[in-house]
């Protein structure tokens, strides 16, 4: 197992081991450590909307979030981002954390509007001074910032004039990219263009269950060509200032095929070209996949875009949450039909599935060949119980994260060039159309009295952070 690393740890001192197995041993035990190499990147990652607040405060304008998350039906209890973590206001606390927890990287996302209240044109200032102040304060912890520029929170001035759906808003996108880049390119070294864009396709435009709720399939058509040429549009303006590497993070699922059977296997092959290939295929110049092409309406594809979405990338983000089971569907709306995925699930009803994130990780390696990989994304919620005395036990929120950290490391083994894990999420958030119903975090929120409180996950992800290894 050439991932393991035998340590013989003297039982004489008994460190490690539990009294009760104590009178067991004879001479040694055995402690297997998964080892990362030196300055991979342990980090987690939250997203503007969902933790800072303030949405309207300090000349900020709306989001679509907003706008989405006031109109009545539309979030679970009719919760909203106004305040969520209060991040805006405790972002210091919220750094201190991270450095407590041995952490040394941040994923974090740019709300457009905060800067750009009106989408393009005037600079907020007010904007500018927070995540100034955010950035000092993440290099003054030593934690390196990763940012996102679009986790979703599109300027409600721009879907007014039809928001993804109009090609001009690559040109918006492109300027946006400028401020970020001419206002934080100076200490923000590692940009993510966008959060996965096929969600915020899908979600927000066939099914309607995100902002901006549209369910028109062809507008999705539009959206999802035009997040792709706004990718594209931004990578040479954030490249522009020094040092800077830039990538985008996709949201991949293993696909797999109920049976060996052939018309499994074809059901598979849709599933995979409408969940993952129809981003990552022409984010590397491969254009849309063709089984993609049979089950969405036509792109709107002019002369050169193939080339616009596929500038050279330094890394791919990669958002991995559980597989997709499926069978033959020939009738079915898109070709496929998914079945009950098998295994234990998280409170999002999503299988643990571990192993389909080593799959996943060594198939993009394969196949687009990235100079390196980011697990951007992986986690789960679970009901976790209130803290006792300063403590919350979370064990299956730490299984979790060994098994997935064990798939990492597998995949590593297997060639996959992975640098760094971002867990999701730091500390429990806005969890979209569910609310604040859904706890993701390694840190739990108290939303009514905005107490921070590390649960046993944290204490866990610091000491692999710390031993750069899992124990
Ligand atoms: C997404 C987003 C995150 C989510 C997380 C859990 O994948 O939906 O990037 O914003 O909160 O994935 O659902």
């Amino acid at each position: 197992m050439p991932y393991e690393r035998i340590d013989f740890v003297s039982a004489a001192s008994g460190e490690g081991i539990t009294s009760k197995l104590r009178p067991c041993i004879f001479s040694e035990i055995v402690v297997k450590m998964i080892e990362f190499p030196d300055g991979f990147l342990w980090g987690t990652a939250t997203a503007a909307y969902q933790i800072e607040g303030a949405w309207d405060e300090d000349g900020k304008g709306p989001s679509i979030w907003d706008t989405f998350a006031h109109t009545p039906g539309r979030i679970e209890r009719a919760e909203t981002g106004d305040v969520a973590c209060d991040h805006y206001h405790r972002y210091d606390e919220d750094v201190a954390i991270m450095s407590g927890l041995n952490l040394n990287a941040y994923r974090f996302s740019f709300s457009w509007s905060r800067l750009l209240p009106e989408g393009r044109g005037r600079i907020n200032q007010a904007g500018v001074d927070f995540y100034n102040k955010l950035i000092d304060s993440l290099l003054d912890a030593g934690i390196r910032p990763f940012a996102t520029l679009f986790h979703w929170d599109l300027p409600e001035a721009l879907e007014k004039e039809d928001g993804f759906r109009r090609r001009g808003i690559v040109d918006d996108f492109a300027e946006y990219a400028g401020v970020l880049a001419d206002n934080f390119g100076d200490r923000v070294k590692d940009w993510i263009t966008l959060n996965e864009p096929s969600v915020y396709t899908f979600m927000g435009h066939v099914f309607g269950v995100h902002a901006p709720g549209m369910q028109d399939p062809v507008a999705a058509a539009r959206v999802a060509h035009h997040l792709l040429l706004a990718h594209g549009a931004a990578v040479p303006v954030l490249r522009s200032s020094e040092g800077a590497r830039v990538g985008t993070t996709l949201a991949l699922t293993a696909i797999e095929p109920e049976t060996d059977s052939d018309g499994d296997a074809e059901a598979a092959r849709y599933a995979h070209a409408l969940q993952n290939r129809i981003f990552s295929d022409p984010v590397f110049g491969l254009g849309y996949p063709k089984e993609a092409l049979e089950l969405i309406p036509e792109p709107p594809v002019e002369p050169g875009d193939l080339e616009a979405m596929a500038p050279e990338i330094d890394f791919l983000g990669v958002n991995y949450y559980t597989r997709t089971v499926v069978k033959h569907g020939p009738n079915a709306p898109f070709k496929f039909i998914p079945v009950a995925q098998p295994g234990p699930r998280t409170t999002m009803e999503w299988e643990i599935y571990p192993d389909g994130l080593r799959n996943v990780l060594v198939d993009v390696a394969k196949t687009y060949k990235p100079d390196k990989i980011f697990v951007t994304e992986n986690g789960a919620a679970f009901i976790d119980p209130e803290p006792v005395d300063g403590r919350l036990e979370d064990p299956d929120r730490v299984a979790y994260l060994k098994s997935h950290l064990t798939a990492v490391s597998q995949a590593r083994d297997l060639g996959a060039p992975v640098e760094g894990y971002f867990y999701w999420t730091l500390m429990d958030n806005f969890e979209w159309s569910f609310g604040y119903r859904q706890r993701f975090g390694i840190v739990r929120c108290d939303f009514a009295t905005q107490k921070r409180t590390v649960k046993d996950s944290g204490h866990f992800y610091a000491q692999v952070a710390k031993a750069n290894a899992l124990p």
